[in-house]
């Protein structure tokens, strides 16, 4: 234990000096590897520097052979070991826009705190991912299955728990891809090196970096569903659940609907964290200088999952007025839009706030509630207070104080 401390320091130091756009974020149990990024400002950009994205996992990074790296694809009785040179050489290769987004961002806005990593908002970036779509892996497999679940394992598993999630075929098949590459350089060490699953549009924890297995399965991943020692259902069953204080989910082996707001709505137990709920960040000005007053170009960036973030409001009056914003920019699934919005600002101290809508009419809500308000939370505009502090999208945590001079 004392070792794995040390090693992680050194490891969070090794990324901090590699991503000078980053800085470290406070784990309240010294879990985790994590860094997020450093300034604002990178939210008033589209494209996130790879020394600017934020860094989220568990163990430390594996020390495998990436050389002769491969991946064990399981279907049914198969079991066959693809060669990612192979797949590099073979296969076609895309490039994806994906906003990556941990599902604990904003965890650090839950009162009474939830544990855990206390990131404020910067555990998230847009980055292009390069590599090749899982389909056309699949395909030259010869995957046919009636199979629903694509249950993908990473290198860092030990054997007291195996990182593994799970997530519909389907969308697998549509638009997730085996990356290598991030903003057309190789894919870092601390990113997944060398291969990794990319889920545009859903929460970071669906993109299992160092990726080594690919299992198609009935189901989502349960305890006793692998062949594996210690636990391996925790990442998807127990942890990255929206649930209660002192809940306990139940291990599910299908969903109605992959949603993570839609699952809140209906009041599922225990929703998964899979897409990405609707969210905005101004990222300009970013509240660490003193502009001078005149026309002021408020710019940040606004996303929504699966669906498309469709009207972002801004105010400069800390909600009594809000203004609707342009969007602008490239318009990828699964990635953020820009937003701006001139204010005519004049001299003193101004709280400025964004709020975004995506294409069902979801809002963001304005706050988070209380534990006993639990998920009836959503009804007061408020995001549910929950015990592991997910999906968190409440606009007024994010706003921003500027002062103008004149
Ligand atoms: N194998 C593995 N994959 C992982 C993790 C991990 O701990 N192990 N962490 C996940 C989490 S919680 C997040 S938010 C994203 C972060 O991706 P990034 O570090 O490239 O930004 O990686 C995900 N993939
Ligand atoms: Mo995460």
């Amino acid at each position: 234990m004392a070792e794995t401390r040390e090693q992680r320091r050194e490891e969070i130091d090794a990324i901090l000096d590699r991503k000078p756009g980053t800085r470290e974020t406070r784990d309240e149990a010294d879990r985790y590897t994590v860094v997020g990024a450093a300034s604002r400002a990178t939210f008033g950009n589209w494209l996130t520097p790879i020394e600017e994205h934020f860094v989220c996992h568990r163990n430390p990074i594996p020390t495998g052979d990436v050389d002769s790296w491969s991946i064990t694809l399981a279907d049914g009785e198969r079991e066959i070991d693809l060669q990612l040179a192979d797949i590099i050489d073979d296969r076609p290769t895309v490039a994806v826009a994906h906003t990556m987004e941990c599902a604990g961002n904003g965890r650090g806005q839950h009162d009474p705190e939830t544990g855990s990593v206390q990131w404020g908002c910067e555990a998230v970036g847009t980055a292009f991912w390069t590599g090749t779509p899982v389909q056309s892996v699949l395909r030259a497999a010869g995957v046919d299955t009636t199979d629903q679940w694509l249950t993908a394992i990473g290198a860092d598993s030990t054997d007291a728990e195996t990182f593994a999630r799970s997530i519909p075929l389907s969308k697998a098949r549509e638009d997730c891809i085996l990356a290598y590459g991030m903003n057309g350089q190789p894919l870092p060490d601390e990113h997944g090196h060398p291969v990794r699953l990319v889920v545009p549009g859903w929460y970071g924890v669906n993109s299992v970096k160092w990726l080594s297995e690919l299992r198609v399965m009935d189901g989502m991943v349960r305890e006793g569903t692998l062949d594996r020692p210690g636990t391996h259902a925790r990442w998807q069953q127990e942890d990255y659940r929206i649930h209660a204080a002192d809940e306990e989910p139940v291990q599910n082996a299908t969903v109605e609907t992959t949603g993570t707001w839609a699952q809140l709505e209906s009041g599922e137990t225990a929703p998964y964290t899979f897409d990405e709920t609707v969210m905005s960040i101004i990222g300009q000005p970013t509240g660490e200088d003193t502009p001078t007053q005149g026309t002021i170009e408020i710019r940040g960036v606004a996303w929504a999952g699966d669906e498309r973030a469709e009207r972002v409001e801004v105010s400069t009056d800390d909600g009594t007025s809000w203004h609707d914003a342009e969007l602008f920019g490239p318009d990828y699934a699964g990635a953020w839009r820009l937003f701006r919005y001139d204010w005519d600002a004049d001299p003193g101290e101004h709280t400025l706030l964004s709020r975004a809508s995506d294409e069902r009419g979801h809002t963001q809500p304005e706050r988070i509630g209380t534990p006993e308000e639990g998920f009836d939370a959503l009804e007061n505009d408020r995001y549910p207070w929950n015990e592991g502090g997910y999906a968190a999208n409440a606009y007024r945590p994010n706003g921003l104080t500027v002062e103008i001079t004149d």
